[in-house]
């Protein structure tokens, strides 16, 4: 298939564009760098040393003589350049993953909470309305996040795949319906996922789109068998306070003798997957779209649940690391239990890439080969999610301390 991959230079995306890449699919990336220049805002960087992307491009067709194109092009502002992009390529399929990503970011300033809207929005707007004015009949895989449903709310059922099936009361006696399942984001990052929900519901509706939204979970992990293949091609490891994940964050201080940062009472339970399954499931949702006329189809891309607490002591066990719990920057219930459904990609053959001591080791060698370039001033996580909030000072490494 032709595949236009948007945000196809991020965490998730530069693998899945080289994983698609490897399994025959004609690639191009399209992407406006805008998480490289936040880097530079932030005075950060991915702990492993990511490429240019030019470099990337070129390593990749050395090591597997295929081509990825690449395009840059900011998807919220570049409406028209969009609609000649999809003319010029006319994409198969389009893998949507070009949206400011992280919770904590989009809550540190009422700068970055605009920027999240406006940014994630008008991009995924602007994609419908270009597909819609084009004729383009491309299905999207669009990446959308657990978070949508919320923590708690339905107790200890297992979160359905999207839709929910409620009885309305009516006069002439209740009625059953399937709604998309209540929103209820916990930031103004996840927020942004839930109007997506709404913007692909009414496009799906009113124009025959054909769209998958991809529930995915935390995603951990690095690297996957095609970014390994080069060291240029290396994908990016984010450790900082705002952008990394919690699995790999923890994973990264263990590296540097730093203590694991536990906000709260660790108890909130979330969903995971590895990298190597995020660069799989897209394959397996690209080639499994929705039918025209059909509403989207809603896939919970996870393959486990965790609680912190349990993730920090795995790796405190593992590495001997010590934990220390931390004021909560963040608003969010202090416990949680989550159960998810995920038949939909295990019935399309999803074989699940669990948590094993084997991978965890894995990125933890690439945390400790890189440590020289972790900035410690950068690990606590300081973006409150309402002024005034306390949060936790500097914690000094091992090494540092010794
Ligand atoms: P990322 O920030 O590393 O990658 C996003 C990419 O999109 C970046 O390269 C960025 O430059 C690009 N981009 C952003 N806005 C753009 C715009 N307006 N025009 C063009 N390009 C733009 O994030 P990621 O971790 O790779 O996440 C990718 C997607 O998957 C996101 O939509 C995110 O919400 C979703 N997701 C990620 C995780 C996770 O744990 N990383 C979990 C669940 C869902
Ligand atoms: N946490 C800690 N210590 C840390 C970092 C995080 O205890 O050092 C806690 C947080 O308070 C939270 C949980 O770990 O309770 C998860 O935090 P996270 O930063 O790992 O993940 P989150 O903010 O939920 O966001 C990430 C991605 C986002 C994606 C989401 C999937 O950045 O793009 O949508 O995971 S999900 O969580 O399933 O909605």
């Amino acid at each position: 298939m032709r595949v236009l991959v948007l945000g196809g230079d991020g965490f998730c995306g530069w693998p899945t564009s080289l994983y698609l890449s490897e399994q025959g699919h004609e690639v191009t990336i399209l992407d406006n760098l805008s998480r490289r220049k936040i880097d530079v805002d932030l005075e950060v960087g991915s702990l492993t040393p990511i490429t240019p992307v030019g470099d990337r491009l070129r390593a990749w067709r050395q090591v597997s003589g295929r081509e990825v194109g690449f395009i840059d092009l900011d998807l919220a502002t570049e409406y028209h350049q969009l609609t000649s992009v999809l003319l010029d390529r006319r994409p198969e399929a389009i893998v949507h993953f070009a949206e400011q990503r992280a919770a904590p970011y989009s809550m540190r300033s009422p700068a970055t909470k605009r920027y999240t809207v406006d940014n994630n929005v008008r991009a995924t707007h602007n994609l419908l309305a270009a597909l819609v004015e084009t004729g383009i009949d491309a299905a999207i895989a669009h990446l959308g996040t657990m978070g949508v449903y919320g923590y708690g709310w339905s107790g200890s059922a297992p979160i359905p795949e999207g839709y929910l099936t409620v009885k309305v009361p009516t006069p002439d006696g209740e009625l059953e319906r399937e709604i998309l399942h209540p929103a209820n984001p916990g930031s103004v990052y996840h927020m942004t996922k839930t109007l997506d929900q709404l913007l692909f519901a009414f496009y799906a509706k009113n124009d025959g789109l054909r769209i998958t939204d991809l529930h995915q979970g935390i995603v951990w992990g690095t690297q996957t068998d095609q970014t390994a293949a080069d060291e240029r091609l290396i994908n990016r490891f984010d450790y900082d306070g705002d952008y990394g994940t919690v699995l790999n964050r923890f994973l990264m201080q263990a590296a540097i003798g730093h203590p694991l940062t536990v906000h709260g009472t660790g108890r909130q339970t979330r969903a995971f997957i590895h990298i190597k399954d995020t660069v799989r499931c897209v394959d397996i949702a690209i080639r499994n779209p929705p039918k025209a006329g059909e509403r989207p189809m809603v896939l919970n891309q996870v393959t486990e649940t965790h609680r912190v607490i349990d993730l920090a002591k795995l790796v405190a066990d593992t590495t001997g690391s010590e934990i220390a719990y931390l004021p909560n920057p963040r608003l969010e219930a202090e416990e949680n239990e989550l159960a998810v459904r995920n038949d939909h990609f295990l019935a399309l053959g999803l074989r699940p890439t669990t948590l094993s001591e084997g991978l965890l080791t894995e990125v933890k060698e690439v945390a400790a080969k890189y440590a020289d370039r972790i900035d410690a001033r950068k690990i606590i996580s300081r973006s409150v999610w309402r002024a005034g909030m306390p949060c936790a000072v500097d914690l000094v490494p091992a090494q540092q301390s010794a």
